[in-house]
């Protein structure tokens, strides 16, 4: 197992389009292990490939207390959304620090594969409705911020290389 290195906002490979996991082979439980390890280092409860510059459609996620429930989705599809949506607080490992306010629909049925190459469906509320569309959007190229107005977007921009700057300085 390794660490990835993650991408960060505003990084032009965070909006990569992920194409279909092909197979689930070696390679790709190799690479749930990495992301997994990954995400927990980094006290995240997702990660999407994408964040790690692996542009196929693979999300990985936790949100247990005890961080011993990994949940891995391969070639997820949202099949039905509830009408009813929910506003909570969100960040991402790719941009670190920001915290804010996103809409989502409060429930999604998803149907993937899981690392066994089995396909499940799993209805989620709350948090993890959350956390599987936020990831979801990753592998669409889309980060939470874009969620956001141009102003405070743009703020975060700015904010974000400048803290990037200031670490490639130091
Ligand atoms: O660790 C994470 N926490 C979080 C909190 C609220 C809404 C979404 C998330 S996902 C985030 C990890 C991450 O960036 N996944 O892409
Ligand atoms: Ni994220």
């Amino acid at each position: 197992m390794a660490l990835l290195p993650l991408l960060y906002y505003p990084d032009p490979k965070l909006h990569t389009v992920a194409k279909p996991v092909q197979a689930v082979d070696a390679r790709i439980r190799n690479l749930i292990g990495d992301m997994l390890e990954t995400m927990y280092d980094a006290s995240g409860i997702g990660l999407a490939a994408t964040q790690v510059d692996v542009h196929e459609r693979l999300i990985v996620i936790d949100i247990s207390e005890h961080r011993n429930s990994p949940l891995v989705l391969i070639n997820p599809e949202i099949v039905w959304a509830s009408p009813e949506k929910q506003v909570s607080d969100e960040g991402c490992l790719s941009v670190p620090g920001i915290y804010d306010g996103v809409e989502r629909a409060a429930a999604v049925r998803v149907t993937a594969l899981d690392r066994d190459g089995r396909s499940r469906t799993i209805e989620a509320q709350g948090v993890l409705a959350v956390c599987v569309q936020h990831e979801m959007d990753h592998l669409l190229g889309k980060v939470f911020v874009e969620y956001l107005s141009p102003l405070k977007r743009n703020r975060i921009k700015t904010k974000m290389l400048k803290a990037r700057r200031e670490t490639v300085r130091a």
